[in-house]
């Protein structure tokens, strides 16, 4: 599990804004608020998104932990306002209000409302809604885009692209040429960071579709890491392995309901000759001659690219709801309906980005250590395998 890097988000959704702290990110790392800002709205794009994106102009402070553009090894502390908290002063009134505020008492079935409020004992929807929306996202890009740019120094790239949105899918692999970011580069260009044309346009049309309806669509994205060394996670204790780390920081995105790693669930029906990756040994170095593994076997990264599929349900606020009752009056109604996108998997590719990289950024400090970036490469030219 995640252990050298501590990372914590707090905000509401329509709140005054979001707050983060990383702490363990080494001193000495170069650091701007552009290139956050920059990752931030990528997080903001996708074709279907909803009206609260066109408000938002998404853009980090950095409060503290960072001097003349390098980090000080102490914690980094994040700001990031929310633009449409002008909208919401007196219903997210931080005193007691003396106006009255409209209760929410139809729980979203997919939401977290009916959990909430039971959990917490609210009479208000609105107190669960505001914590559980994926507006928290934003401030994790932030953070983790900090421990992307750690790893980038190491070596690591990072990058994404949507696969399927709906029963929409783009069945082709990753084009040989394009590495991580360059991967990334080219996913940005299309509104639903799809590399086929014919299928970009299709899923468009279908997301379209499903806008008019009241409805939301989920779908499946893609990640990859390469540059990794041989080792980091361990197979000596059942959550040290890699892919806890990994499936922790991935699992934790909002809406997120399954993972695979490598082949994944295309295991199932095959031989073991089929898909275990053969070792080859070239120009004084193993080789790989195919990586179904996804990077990981034993609970260790294998010196090949991670590769990571997640799947992201549709999103549960739906502007034709489903059925629903009161809290109050137990009565059958239809499920509350506000503001909400239909189709969010560009953005949640974009957020997995920073999500693995966290999960990299953490093995690299278990593994190789170092208070400064000065002492982490020092370390990892001395010891990497590769
Ligand atoms: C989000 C902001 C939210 C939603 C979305 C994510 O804005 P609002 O609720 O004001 O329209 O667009 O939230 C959800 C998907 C959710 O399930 O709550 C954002 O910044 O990403």
């Amino acid at each position: 599990m995640v252990n050298r890097i501590k990372l914590l988000t707090s905000g509401e959704s329509h709140g005054k804004g979001s707050l983060g702290i990383i702490e363990g990110i080494p001193a000495g790392l170069k650091i701007t608020e552009k290139y956050i800002n920059a990752e931030l709205s990528r997080r903001q794009k996708g074709y279907g998104r909803g009206a609260r994106m066109k408000i938002e102009n998404d853009k980090i402070e950095i409060y503290n932990g960072v001097r003349f553009g390098k980090t000080l090894g102490s914690p980094i502390g994040l700001i990031l306002p929310n633009k449409d908290w002008g909208n919401w002063v007196e219903r997210m009134s931080i005193e007691k209000s003396s106006k009255q505020i409209d209760k929410i008492t139809l729980p979203r079935p997919g939401h977290a409302d009916l959990a909430g409020i039971q959990k917490y004992d609210f009479d208000d929807i609105r107190n669960v809604i505001e914590r559980s929306s994926a507006r928290e996202t934003a401030m994790r890009v932030a953070l983790g885009s900090i421990c992307k740019k750690m790893i980038k120094e190491l070596g690591i790239e990072v990058g994404s692209r949507v696969t399927q949105i709906n029963k929409i899918k783009d069945e082709n692999s990753i084009p040989t040429n394009l590495n991580p970011e360059k991967l990334s580069k080219v996913a940005d260009l299309s509104p639903v960071r799809c590399l086929d044309k014919t299928k970009e346009k299709e899923m468009i049309k279908i997301i379209e579709k499903a806008k008019k309806q009241g409805d939301s669509l989920g779908g499946v994205f893609e990640v990859i890491a390469n540059g990794l060394p041989y080792g980091l996670g361990n197979y000596n204790q059942w959550n040290n392995k890699l892919q806890v780390k990994i499936t922790e920081c991935i699992m934790s995105i909002n809406a997120f309901k399954g993972i695979e790693i490598g082949l994944g669930f295309g295991y199932t029906d095959k031989l073991g000759s089929q898909v275990h990756d053969e070792i080859g040994w070239k120009d004084n170095k193993y080789v790989r001659f195919s990586n179904n593994a996804g990077g990981i076997e034993g609970g260790m990264s294998n010196a090949q690219p991670i590769i990571i599929k997640s799947v992201m349900k549709p999103i549960p606020t739906l502007t034709k709801p489903l059925r629903s009752v009161d809290i109050n009056t137990k009565k059958d109604l239809l499920a509350h309906k506000e503001r909400t996108d239909s189709c969010s998997v560009p953005s949640a590719s974009i957020i997995a980005e920073s999500m693995l990289s966290i999960a990299i950024a953490d093995s690299i400090l278990e593994k190789f250590g170092g208070d400064s970036m000065q002492q982490l490469k020092k370390h990892i030219d001395c010891t990497a395998k590769y």
